[in-house]
């Protein structure tokens, strides 16, 4: 399933395949699986003897690669580079459903017309799945609970006058699986890692639980707590890394790292650590005539920082400076309130920054930037 879910498009008869087939430059052998597999994970040997690179690191896009449908010559630039994997992690009910289909909603709507890209599902799978979750978004409701532990996946793909620019590949798996390992083993989807984004639940932390205590009596339900502890959550994907993507025991993760604290809809959480307490501390920084003023995302991620470790999250917050090159804290409301049942649209808050951020930061670049 995951297989069929991910695959490019010929540009000239339009077929869907996994992987194009590649010409071995040494004999001229056309090998089809040319990917980390039982045949090699690094490479694979010819017929001839000639070693093939595997895998996108090793640079296979050298070599001349064809449609396997219609054997025509594929441009290296369509065949390799252009796919971004983006995991959307976190604990049960942290809000990674709600969070993505907000965010991708919003970014098809507001970012990619303006960016100059034509947005389309490659799947119909992922576009049935979308338009599922945002009729219920509509309808005042939240995103069902992602109950199988086979990962949802979401495939965008984003072209300009028709040519194929990005790939995009969001991964969004039930908070109980939490396991990229054995899912992406094996189908190569380490190669295209570009960036993580991580769904910090703020009602998982015991002491923001003691402080709303007794509103949460009334709200337990609407608001779903995540049950898993932070700390737990960054520390799996830690390990996720080192079994998976070749992570060293204390070496630092190179690709960007968005840790969004949701939910900030509830109760006084917007006046706290929401954009309304990024605006205060940017109003009193200029009523200060402060020497060096901060930009509005350096506020916003000392604001969210700051907080988690007054919220007692000292540990998660050393360890994502330990363990990440490149990070950033940001709030959000994937839903923009409570799903109380009214029927009024659920609207995403501050979904669409941390999205914007990776994509800018990835590898793949030309996403403008400042996004
Ligand atoms: N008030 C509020 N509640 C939210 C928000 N986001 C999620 N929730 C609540 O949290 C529940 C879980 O959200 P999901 O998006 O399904 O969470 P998930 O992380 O995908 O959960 P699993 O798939 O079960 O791991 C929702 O049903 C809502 O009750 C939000 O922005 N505001
Ligand atoms: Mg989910
Ligand atoms: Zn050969
Ligand atoms: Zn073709």
């Amino acid at each position: 399933m995951l297989i069929r879910s991910f695959f490019m498009a010929c540009p000239y008869c339009h077929k869907r395949n996994i992987i194009p087939e590649y010409i071995c430059d040494k004999c001229g052998a056309v090998h089809a699986q040319l990917m980390p597999n039982s045949y090699g994970v690094t490479t694979h040997r010819c017929v001839c003897g000639q070693k093939l690179p595997a895998t996108f690191f090793l640079n296979r896009g050298r070599l001349a690669a064809r449609c396997p449908a219609c054997h025509a010559a594929l441009a290296r630039e369509h065949v390799e580079s252009k796919r971004l994997f983006l995991p959307v992690m976190g604990g049960p009910s942290a809000g990674k459903t709600a969070f993505l289909y907000s965010a991708v909603k919003q970014f098809i709507i507001l970012k990619a017309p303006n960016l100059g890209f034509e947005a389309a599902f490659f799947d119909p799978r992922s576009k049935s799945a979308f338009q599922g979750a945002i009729s219920l978004l509509k309808a005042g409701r939240a995103p069902l609970k992602t109950n199988n532990l086979i990962p949802t996946a979401l495939n965008l793909t984003l072209s300009k006058r028709g040519r194929l620019k990005f790939l995009l590949y969001f991964y969004d798996p039930a908070g109980e699986a939490y396991q990229m390992a054995d899912m992406l083993a094996g189908h190569g989807f380490h190669e295209y890692l570009s960036g993580m984004i991580l769904i910090v639940d703020p009602f998982a932390i015991e002491a923001v639980r003691v402080r709303y205590q007794s509103e949460l009596l009334s709200h337990w339900k609407l608001l779903n707590p995540c049950e898993l502890p932070i700390e737990e959550t960054i520390d799996r994907l830690l390990l996720t890394l080192t079994d998976n993507f070749g992570l060293s025991k204390t070496g630092k993760v190179k690709q960007p790292l968005a840790v969004v604290l949701n939910k900030v809809d509830a109760f006084d959480l917007e006046t706290l650590v929401g954009e309304t307490a990024v605006d205060r501390a940017l109003a009193s920084m200029a009523s200060r005539n402060a020497r060096r003023t901060l930009k509005r995302h350096e506020v916003r991620n000392q604001l969210v920082s700051a907080q988690l470790a007054a919220w007692g999250e000292k540990a998660f917050v050393r360890r994502i400076e330990a363990r990440f090159g490149h990070y950033r804290y940001f709030s959000c409301s994937a839903l923009g309130r409570m799903a109380d049942g009214r029927p009024k649209p659920l609207q995403g808050r501050g979904v669409l920054e941390p999205l914007m951020w990776i994509l800018g930061r990835s590898e793949a670049g030309s996403f403008p930037p400042g996004c």
